[in-house]
């Protein structure tokens, strides 16, 4: 299984916390409406079977043994992804927001970019986000639009398409703080320098439960993230070693 090249074209990795009332919908309409691509679930120290759920579904499953975050989970994920030879990978919510139907687009549009984001805002889908959580998103997306040379709505958005090159990057360095996870990993890419671009999609409710994630925190997130961001363009990045990130992959694969 473990090899140099790229054999497989692509990977959608799921994170997962307690989903499992949403968790088997979404790999059925991964597995119906983006056919090109493998389920991978990683099952995040659940303790409602969502693990069980998704393989019955037909995903594969990695269990970690205890809680590491959304951000543990897709360097988890993306690891994987690497090993097992995918040419891209797309990470895509267990709560059922993000349309299955979209992940082709996102994958196609890696033709000229490193990293896809699946973008509200840009013309398509409706999603109420109001008051200072918007003005926050806006900034940001101002902040990193300029970063990153083009323009880009939705950069919470957690639904993203990655091409190996980004994958390498992000096996390593993928923040775990809440919504750093989208947020800091586009400024990493930027430092990087990754080409990200994005492509219109409509968001959905979540089809159970509520966000793990209060509106006051991720209010709260946002400002300190708007700060943050603004610190991170003048603090020194480790420059040489993301540059090394690819050839310690290489060796790596190489063993
Ligand atoms: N692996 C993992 N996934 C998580 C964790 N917390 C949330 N998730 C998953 O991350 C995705 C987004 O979480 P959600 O609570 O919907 O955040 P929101 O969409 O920003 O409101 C969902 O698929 C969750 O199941 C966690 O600690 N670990
Ligand atoms: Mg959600």
């Amino acid at each position: 299984m473990t090899g140099p090249g790229v054999q497989r074209s692509a990977l959608a990795i799921v994170p997962a916390l307690n989903e499992r009332r949403s968790v088997g919908l979404v790999v059925q309409s991964l597995l119906r409406d983006a056919p090109s691509v493998d389920v991978l679930v990683v099952d995040d120290g659940s303790t409602d079977g969502t693990g069980a759920v998704a393989a019955a579904a037909g995903a594969l499953v990695l269990t970690l043994p205890y809680n590491l975050g959304v951000g543990g989970a897709m360097r988890a994920g993306f690891k994987y992804a690497l090993r097992s030879g995918y040419a891209a990978a797309v990470q895509v919510d267990a709560d059922g927001q993000h349309d299955a139907a979209a992940v082709p687009a996102l994958l196609s549009a890696l033709a000229s970019a490193d990293i896809v984001i699946g973008a509200r805002f840009a013309g398509e889908g409706e999603y109420a986000v109001t008051g200072m959580r918007r003005g926050a998103m806006r900034l940001l997306a101002a902040t990193l639009s300029r970063a990153l040379r083009t323009e880009l709505t939705d950069v919470t958005s957690g639904f993203r398409a990655c091409n190996r090159e980004a994958m390498t990057l992000f096996a390593r360095h993928y923040p775990v703080e809440y919504l750093g996870d989208t947020v800091e990993a586009l400024l990493i890419a930027s430092r990087a320098g990754l080409k990200v671009a994005q492509v219109p999609v409509v968001m959905k409710p979540r089809l159970h439960g509520t966000s793990t994630q209060g509106t006051l925190r991720s209010t709260l997130y946002l400002g300190r993230a708007s700060i943050a961001l603004s610190l991170a363009f003048i603090r020194r990045w480790p420059h040489d070693e993301v540059a090394d990130v690819n050839s310690h992959e290489a060796r790596q694969e190489a063993r």
